[in-house]
């Protein structure tokens, strides 16, 4: 078997681990246990920050599958120390708010020597992976970014000591320095239209037995993953089902700040709204299955009348049988993966 997840950081990353605790306990039914993975991620938050390329969303997986991820935070190194960011600063560098931990500049360090030899991300990632994953994995989970090209997510917000009323910012100035308290105008993905899928991306959409929206933030973490051109249209097309897991639960988002992204892209914040924003295969949109949780049972008679099928079940990631039932649960709705 083929199973291929679109995912954004630590909502996905976390969904990879009990997934694939599932798949090699056999607790996945219909999914063999030596069955492959792929992971297509998203890399709207990438930006180059003291002349390194960091990719948050790649790296948040790479760590967390590796088991190299500071779980309390949810990004960068555990075990971190922080004296580069101190001296940058020590010499005034802005932006001192975005903090790169001594452990994870290495990373950003060897990715961005590779990216300036003339290696394309994907081949990049496929390098950095060869530490992280490789040595669990071998070759049956894979990595890809959406894009071997820059693309960046930007917002655009209100900022009254701006002549216009608005500034546009980097998402990672919005989100780490902002912390998503600013009201946004819009959002631009910058570079998208003109990508490309990385090489593997829409093969491992088109040729894979099951595809996996994880409850990751659809707005800016699997929005732009489906906007890369091409990627859509291989999710309508493909013979394989394709089941999302709801990142919303009971009207709100876990970790991170997804609300604010839904209501500024004019979803509603509930499990049955960002399924709807997913849409039904059968009616232009990407999705075959939507799963809410418990606690949204309610919603589930909205979701299946636009031709979703959709059932309530746990889906707190607490641990990693709980969220390998959610990856179970999730191939349940959908049939089991031919
Ligand atoms: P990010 O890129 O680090 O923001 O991570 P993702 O986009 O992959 O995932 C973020 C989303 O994960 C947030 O909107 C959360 O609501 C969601 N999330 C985090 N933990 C859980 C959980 O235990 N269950 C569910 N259903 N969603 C979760
Ligand atoms: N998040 C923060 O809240 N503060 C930081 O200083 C920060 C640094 C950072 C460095 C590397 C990296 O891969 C991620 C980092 N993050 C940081 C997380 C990141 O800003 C966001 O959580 C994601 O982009 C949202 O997915
Ligand atoms: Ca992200």
């Amino acid at each position: 078997n083929h199973i291929t997840v679109l995912s954004g950081g630590v909502g996905g990353a976390r969904f990879l681990q009990g997934l694939w605790h599932g798949i090699t306990t056999g607790q996945v039914p219909g999914v063999a246990e030596d069955a492959r993975v792929t992971v297509i991620a998203n890399n709207g938050d990438d930006w180059w920050v003291h002349g390194v390329k960091v990719c948050p969303d790649l790296d948040t997986v790479m760590y967390t599958l590796g088991n190299g991820i500071d779980h309390e935070r949810g990004w960068g190194r555990r075990e971190e120390t922080w004296h580069a960011k101190e001296e940058l600063a020590n010499y005034g560098v802005e932006p001192t708010w975005f903090g790169l931990g001594d452990r994870d500049l290495a990373t950003h360090l060897v990715r961005t020597q590779m990216l300036d030899a003339g290696y394309p991300l994907s081949q990049v990632t496929e390098a950095l992976c060869r530490r992280w994953l490789a040595p669990t994995y071998a070759d049956r989970l894979r990595l890809l970014p959406m894009t071997d090209d820059r693309v960046e997510t930007h917002l655009a917000i209100t900022d009254a000591d701006s002549p216009s009323g608005r500034r546009v910012v980097h998402f990672q100035e919005y989100w780490v320095k902002l912390r998503a308290e600013a009201e946004v105008e819009a959002l631009l993905f910058v570079g998208l239209d003109d990508s490309s899928p990385a090489p593997g991306v829409i093969d491992a959409i088109t040729d894979t037995d099951l595809v996996i929206v994880p409850p990751s933030n659809p707005i800016v973490s699997v929005g732009p993953i489906l906007g890369v051109p091409r990627v859509r249209e291989a999710l309508v097309a493909t013979r394989a089902p394709v089941v999302g897991l709801s990142p919303i639960v009971g009207g709100r988002h876990l970790r991170g700040m997804a609300e604010q992204l839904l209501k500024a892209s004019g979803v509603e914040v509930s499990a049955a709204a960002v399924g709807l924003h997913y849409g039904a295969r059968s009616d232009g949109g990407v999705l075959d299955g939507w799963l809410v949780d418990e606690v949204d049972a309610h919603d589930v008679r909205r979701v299946a009348e636009a031709g979703l099928a959709c059932r309530a079940v746990p889906l707190l990631m607490t641990d990693l049988d709980a969220t390998a039932a959610m990856a179970a649960a999730a191939v349940e709705l959908v049939g089991p993966a031919r």
